[in-house]
């Protein structure tokens, strides 16, 4: 059987089917694409009693990808954040971690600045730490040196391989709050920072999968913007390990003036004080201003999962490192070194 020719009508109804329906099929996709994440205005604040708990709620938290805090849960368990605190624990700390040990310090704010590098050492970080006990204190060195020290992002162990004496290691419970492999948290990695009133990180997102802060001592403003704010923190091209960084210098009196479309005030701020954890999702942007002498841990879970698309990421940071060691990379576009090496803390 030969089907019926197709007249002219039938051709033209052909025609306007497929154009309405697609049409159709075009508006209702606007509908079914996923929507951008209302940005959550408070973060709870939730309580926890078991490291069970903490890392059951970090996994329900991290699917919904929003913050959250975990107020004052430290104390309890981490014998760290009252032997750390103040003078005693600042020398404490640099001579379980051992004095003369030379550490690499951040001169400024890398994430947006040519910030130097200081070589010094950590007995001589905790002097000028005690010598510099007020945010007036840090301004005037700042003004006079050019100079703001602080220890970022110093890598203290990642579950199975420690730099902390055994004391250290009990003062923190190995971080057993962070290892838990029965519910799929593979494995970690644990970063110290440490840094005087007024120390400050620049806005940054972290390319890290899945990460916390935890405050063992004083206390740090960490402000939050939602992913969705992406296109107007200017994301610009200089490299850093883990992390894309914004060309906004948030702290910078006429950033409006620069970044007209910078959305300075809608982030969510929250004051960490010495036993709270924040969880901050992937793909949040954040600032950290410290407002007291500051020591926190951070820890980087990754599920097998992370672990494995992560991997990529590991290989680019040792490439990257590797042009800058040839020279094909200069420091102004990466954090990876300083802009100058500074050897020793000058004295003001
Ligand atoms: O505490 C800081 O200064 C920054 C911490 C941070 O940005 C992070 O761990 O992702
Ligand atoms: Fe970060």
């Amino acid at each position: 059987m030969t089907p019926p020719a197709r007249n002219g009508n039938s051709y033209i109804m052909l025609v306007v089917i497929t154009v309405v329906g697609a049409t159709l099929l075009g508006v209702g996709s606007q509908f079914l694409r996923p929507r951008p994440a209302a940005p959550p205005l408070v973060i709870p604040e939730t309580r926890v009693t078991t490291a069970q708990s903490f890392a059951q709620l970090l996994l329900d938290h991290r699917r919904r990808n929003v913050p959250l805090s975990f107020r004052n849960i430290l104390a309890d368990m981490w014998p760290a954040v009252e032997k750390w605190r103040g003078i005693e624990g600042a020398r404490y700390l640099a001579t379980n971690l051992n004095q003369s040990e030379t550490v690499e310090l951040d001169g400024d704010i890398p994430e947006q600045h040519e910030s130097p590098i200081i070589i010094s050492t950590l007995g001589k970080y905790v002097d000028w730490l005690i010598d510099h006990p007020t945010r007036k204190a840090v301004e005037e060195y700042r003004r006079e040196s050019g100079l703001l020290p602080s220890l970022a992002e110093w890598k203290v162990g990642d579950g199975n391989k420690w730099d902390f004496t055994d004391e250290m290691k009990g003062d923190v419970k190995d971080l057993s709050l962070f290892a838990h492999k029965d519910l799929g948290l593979y494995a970690f990695d644990a970063f110290l920072w440490w840094s005087p009133v007024g120390g400050k990180t620049g806005l940054h997102s972290d390319l890290e999968p899945f990460s916390v802060l935890a405050q063992v001592v004083g206390s740090q403003n960490v402000s939050l913007w939602n992913p969705t704010q992406r296109p107007h923190l200017y994301p610009g091209n200089k490299y850093d390990r883990g992390a894309v960084l914004s060309q906004v210098d948030v702290w910078e009196p006429q950033v409006l003036q620069r970044f007209p479309d910078f959305p300075k005030n809608q982030n969510l701020t929250i004051t960490l004080r010495a036993g709270d954890i924040l969880y901050v999702p992937n793909g949040w942007w954040h600032t950290t201003e410290t407002v007291q002498h500051s020591v926190m841990l951070t820890a980087n879970f990754y599920t097998k999962w992370d672990w494995f698309t992560n991997f990529p990421s590991k290989w680019n940071d040792k490439l990257h490192h590797f042009m800058y060691d040839m020279g094909w990379v200069d420091s102004a576009g990466c954090t990876c070194h300083g802009s100058e090496f500074v050897y020793g803390l000058p004295e003001f």
